[in-house]
């Protein structure tokens, strides 16, 4: 899949160059990094709060595989490829083909990293040159002795969704900073050197306006924590060797990034990179559940042959390959126009709709990853669900998915919120139309006609109930959007699947598509 996709979108002396790396970062997650992840799987980061003498050090210890993640992560450019534009706008494709190599088998370590990607493009877009000068080089070195990771902090006991109802305040020191006071409530990669925050100055109004975006340095130059208590660290269904704290900040020095309010809409380069990687991280689960599961089938014997010679098990992994491959190609293709973004390569057009597809394929890839662990364990029967084997560990990593970032619904809802500059829904027709033109093979065409259908559907169905108003707008907000990222990922497929006929001639993408055509494109009733 990332093979055939890497020759299809990058120019053949470009992929001369990435290749080696590539092929790299993959012998490490199949070999060493996962048998550091089999060793580590019943490790987990500790906090201690309190010295052997009384005093409150609140200090974090990873997990071996962490530690060693941390490194690989830094030497290999898991972050810095996207910084340092070797590939022009491709440079972020590149960096998402290292993320979806690197995160299987590395227990989320993807979480601070994609934070720290989000932290970098944020300061950058902040203007904030004595924030860029300070730590953009260290959250995009390649250097791991000087590689910092960022947090960011924004959920509160008030909720992770509706941010604006944030209650730390932000109170000016005397050194020309500030001191923010308040509880953090669920404060992802503790671990991390800095932090990017939100929090209102006071006498600021309420809501998301009346919140500044603070940059935190965690802790002094002794290693102590500056300012912030460690209350304890959550105890969560997964991603169990991401130390996420409940914290409480006692006049935490931080400094604004840009300007005094507008905090929601100065984090959101933020939360639209780490939207990304949430994206990546989702084929790159279902990817790895995928090829266990085919390893499995070729070596389990069950009534007279093995599982790979069972129709009924061939088409069960149909199908999970078809979603598979489906939010494959969306993900990367927001890592592209992303990466046009970045170099502001991107038309106008573009632009609106890399912000109306973050959300629908952040949404959708997280809905699909959830259903194809569950599978991929169904498909080793009992041992599926033993602990040992590792697998329980993919089901429950990927639930974290459709929940952090943003909830399905909460995206579903800026998704409309998306929809309402630009005309962003012209912008997807297009974009389908340009994928299903390209398709020439009769044996896509019924496909062609799924996305086409469901794309109809949608765009009347947008404009019908708009005019019936918002309440009926937002309740069919979650089927409009899934259908809109169904029928992208289709036409994604279907491009690909052509592509692949005339340069391959192979037709592993075409009966994809075919299947995915098959599987519930259109959600909207
Ligand atoms: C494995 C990889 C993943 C790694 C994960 C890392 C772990 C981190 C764990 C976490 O921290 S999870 C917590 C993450 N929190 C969220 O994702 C918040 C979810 N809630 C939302 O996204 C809400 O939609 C939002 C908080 C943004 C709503 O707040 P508001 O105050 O009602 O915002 P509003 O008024 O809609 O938007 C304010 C401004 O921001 C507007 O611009 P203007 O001021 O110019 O009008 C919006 O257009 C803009 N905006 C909002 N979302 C945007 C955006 N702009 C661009 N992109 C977006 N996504």
């Amino acid at each position: 899949m990332l093979r055939s996709y890497l020759a299809r979108v990058f120019p053949i002396d470009m992929l001369r160059e990435i290749e080696g790396s590539l092929a790299e970062m993959g012998r490490l997650a199949g070999a060493d990094l996962y048998q550091l992840q089999l060793a580590d799987r019943l490790n987990e980061p500790r906090l201690t709060q309190w010295d052997a003498w009384g005093n409150r050090i609140d200090k974090i210890e990873l997990t071996p595989l962490w530690r060693v993640a941390e490194r690989i992560a830094a030497e290999h450019g898991v972050v810095a490829t996207a910084y340092e534009q070797k590939h022009g706008s491709l440079s972020r494709v590149y960096q998402c083909a290292l993320a979806y190599l690197f995160t299987p088998s590395t227990d989320i370590y993807s979480c601070p990293l994609a934070m720290t990607d989000g932290a970098a493009r944020t300061l950058l877009s902040s203007e904030n040159q004595a924030l860029i000068d300070r730590a953009v080089p260290h959250l995009t070195t390649r250097d791991a002795n000087e590689f910092w990771t960022a947090g960011q902090w924004m959920t509160e006991l008030t909720g992770g969704s509706d941010v604006g109802l944030s209650e730390t305040v932000a109170k000016p020191d005397d050194a020309n900073g500030f001191r923010l006071y308040g509880r953090k409530w669920f404060t992802s990669a503790i671990g991390s050197q800095i932090a990017l925050t939100l929090a209102r100055p006071e006498g600021n109004p309420p809501g998301g306006r009346g919140l500044a975006l603070f940059y935190i340095e965690t802790r002094d130059e002794h290693g102590q924590p500056r300012n912030i208590e460690i209350n304890r660290l959550k105890d969560k269904l997964g991603t169990r060797k991401v130390p996420t704290a409940e914290l409480n900040l006692v006049g935490t020095p931080a400094q604004l990034v840009k300007g005094s309010t507008d905090g929601v809409r100065n984090i959101a380069p933020l939360l639209n990179i780490t939207r990304l990687w949430n994206g990546i991280s989702a084929v790159a689960l279902m990817r790895r559940g995928l090829a266990l599961a085919y390893d499995y089938a070729g070596k389990r014997v069950a009534f007279g042959a093995p599982l790979s010679e069972k129709p009924l098990h061939d088409d069960t992994l149909a199908g999970l390959q078809a979603e598979s491959e489906a939010a494959f190609h969306l993900a990367f293709y927001v890592a592209e126009l992303t990466g046009r973004s970045e170099t502001r390569e991107i038309l106008e057009d573009e632009a609106l709709l890399l912000r109306l597809l973050t959300p629908v394929m952040k949404l959708t890839t997280g809905k699909q990853a959830v259903m194809v662990a569950s599978e991929v364990l169904e498909c080793f029967g009992g041992a599926g669900y033993v602990e040992d084997t590792g697998l329980p560990l993919l089901l429950r990593d990927s639930q974290v998915l459709p929940i952090w970032e943003g909830t399905t619904n909460v995206l579903a809802l800026d998704t409309l919120r998306a929809l309402d500059s630009g005309d962003s829904l012209g912008q997807l027709q297009l974009a389908v139309t340009r994928c299903l033109d390209a398709a020439r093979e009769p044996q896509l065409a019924d496909a062609a006609r799924v996305a086409r259908t469901s794309l109809d559907h949608a765009t009347n169905w947008f404009a019908h109930v708009r005019s019936l108003g918002q309440p009926a707008l937002e309740a069919g907000a979650r089927r409009f959007a899934l259908t809109l990222g169904r029928t992208m990922e289709l036409s994604l497929l279907i491009k690909h699947a052509q592509w692949s006929h005339d340069n391959e001639q192979n037709g592993q993408a075409s009966a994809s598509a075919r299947r995915f055509a098959n599987s519930c494109v259109d959600l909207i009733f």
